[in-house]
């Protein structure tokens, strides 16, 4: 009975996967304190993805390294307590997972030939603690040169301009699988963070709570992923998300211009989504 049933099991994916245009994966996984991932990937579009085999909340800061630029500069510039900006180009991407999951987001990553990519986690497990990046939770990709052709990634792509100090897509978009790519038009670094409303809540409700600094977490149920982008810089990294008929989508910046600056989603940069 139990080998019967797996069977079917078996060839229910099979033809599930038949089905879909094969794409690229790239699982990281994520534990105290260390990234499990090849030391090389092959070029091109490729979903990533975080799971986490841990014990505490990780996160995958994606980064692509300069060339010439090495991890030991991002080693240096963290413990110095300097931007990390010289040593990489373009924006870059966050994903999260809580312990013994994979996270609800997934990025986009066109891997390019013969460049290295960087993963790393910032978090700490409490006040005064260090940051896990301290600690070994960094890992160095590289991007082999002759690589397979990539397969088309089966998704609607929506491309989000941010600017100062707002976002500028449409206000309603087609349930389904979508990639969402940034572009940084305003003069100031901005990202995009991005979650699902809970049922029952509204993006409006959602936003008056953040602005009165209430707390917002139990108003939201996706912990998606994060892009970032430099001022005039387009970013390199998207995210895919499977927008949900009827559901509403948040997107924020919660970038200031200098430590004493308001931050952006108070000054409008804020943009609910209603998936038809
Ligand atoms: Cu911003």
């Amino acid at each position: 009975m139990p080998r019967a049933a797996s069977l079917v099991l078996a060839l229910g994916v099979l033809s599930a996967c038949a089905e879909r245009p094969a794409e690229r994966v790239l699982e990281v996984i994520g534990m105290e304190y260390a990234f499990q991932v090849p030391d090389s990937v092959d070029a091109g579009r490729t979903v990533v993805r975080l799971r986490n085999d841990g014990k505490v909340l990780h996160e995958m800061i994606v980064m692509k390294l300069q060339r010439g630029s090495t991890v030991k500069d991002l080693i240096d510039a963290q413990a110095a307590a300097l931007t990390v900006r010289p040593f990489i180009e373009g924006g870059n991407a966050v994903l999260f997972a809580p312990p013994a999951k994979t996270g609800d987001g997934e990025l986009v990553v066109n891997f390019e030939p013969g460049r290295d990519y960087v993963l790393w986690c910032n978090f700490t497990d409490g006040e005064g603690k260090p940051q896990h990046a301290t600690l070994g939770m960094f890992k160095r990709i590289h991007v082999r040169d002759a690589s397979p052709a990539s397969a088309a990634l089966g998704a609607q792509v929506v491309n989000v301009d941010a600017g100062d100090y707002a976002f500028r897509l449409p206000d309603t978009l087609p349930a389904g699988l979508t990639e969402f790519r940034m572009q940084n038009t305003g003069a100031q670094r901005h990202e995009i963070s991005f979650a699902r409303i809970k049922r029952g809540a509204t993006a409006s409700f959602f936003m008056s709570e953040y602005l009165q600094k209430r707390n917002i977490d139990s108003l939201y149920d996706n912990d998606g992923a994060i892009l970032t982008a430099y001022a005039g810089d387009t970013n390199r990294f998207a995210m895919r998300a499977q927008l949900e008929s009827g559901r509403s989508y948040i997107l924020l910046c919660e970038f200031q211009d200098t430590p004493d600056s308001p931050v952006h989603a108070t000054l409008g940069m804020f943009k609910e989504i209603v998936v038809r």
